[in-house]
């Protein structure tokens, strides 16, 4: 049975908007049919595990963590920022139609990976540069992690940020790696240990479905696993439900909306089935989680 109580609770959370909600309280009633052991979690990791702002204060991104350390040339610090001011604001301007916003995606983190390989990054300058960013994970995501490992449902974190950044914040934060699958633009070094290149394809914000056919070796793997929740920050993160697509019953779409609230509100709520508004910790998710049991 649903316990409509639990659902009506997460729904009515302060921090939720809900276009649909006869709509979603059907779909997490499907979904509970089926249980923990039919369900999946694909989530991206920067602004979405992570937190966009904390105290008030904006936070770093994976890239970010990078472009923010001291440890790196002024000349590739200053490089990126300005990269960053000039796409930023294209990542979250809702005008931009998606297939221009593609190819300005595309534009940007090539520029921004091909300066993190000039710069010939060392490992140990990516571990430091992770220990020192503002990359602050979301109150509450390891109970969240630590839920799941115990429930046996795996976390796919499909990222397009840079991934030994994520494996660092994750470790240090001793967030357990079992049950967890990362997708990230993995960096790979030479043997003079500096990076070389970023392992093929590239990932951005744009392009997680074209991506996604690449992976199949691990949706194949959870086939059993019909039923996904889906997390993410951008309008582009809801393209990580095609990496599912083939035997998918159902997708809960939950996305963060981080950065112009209002002119995008509507957007989100069109777009997820769920908008999780003021960039709270987890407890709206683990919530969610808990309706499905
Ligand atoms: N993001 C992507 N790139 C950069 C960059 O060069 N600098 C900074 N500060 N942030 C970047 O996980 C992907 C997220 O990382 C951010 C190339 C984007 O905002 C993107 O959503
Ligand atoms: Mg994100």
């Amino acid at each position: 049975m649903l316990d409509r109580e639990g659902v009506t609770k997460f729904l009515s959370g302060e921090n939720i908007r809900c276009r649909d909600t006869a709509k979603v309280t059907q779909k997490i009633c499907e979904m509970k049919k089926d249980g923990y052991s039919a369900l999946q979690i694909l989530a991206d990791f920067d602004y979405t595990i992570s937190h966009f702002r904390f105290e008030k204060e904006k936070m770093s991104s994976s890239f970010g963590a990078l472009e923010k350390y001291s440890g790196m040339s002024e000349e590739f610090r200053a490089k990126t920022l300005a990269l960053y001011n000039h796409f930023y604001p294209q990542e979250v301007d809702p005008n931009i139609p998606a297939e221009v916003k593609v190819g300005l995606m595309t534009e940007w983190f090539t520029k921004s990976a091909g300066c993190i390989i000039s710069e010939g990054v060392s490992k140990e300058t990516v571990k430091n540069a992770a220990d020192t960013s503002k990359v602050k994970l979301r109150g509450k995501f390891d109970v969240f992690a630590e839920t799941l490992k115990k429930e046996e449902v795996p976390l796919l974190v499909f990222s397009a940020g840079v991934g030994q950044v994520i494996e660092r914040v994750f470790s240090n934060a001793k967030i357990s790696p079992d049950n967890i699958k990362l997708i990230a633009n993995m960096l790979e070094f030479n043997s003079e240990n500096n990076a070389e290149q970023f392992r093929p394809p590239l990932i951005t914000t744009g392009n997680k479905s074209t991506v996604a056919a690449q992976e199949k070796e691990y949706f194949n793997s959870h086939i059993d696993r019909v039923n996904s929740i889906l997390l993410g920050d951008n309008i582009e993160d809801i393209q990580m439900s095609a990496c599912v697509r083939n035997y998918s019953k159902n997708v809960l779409t939950v996305g963060f909306l981080n950065d112009r609230v209002e002119d995008r509100l509507d957007l989100y709520k069109s777009t997820f089935d769920v908008v999780i508004l003021n960039d709270p910790d987890f407890t709206d998710v683990i919530q969610l989680f808990e309706c499905l049991q």
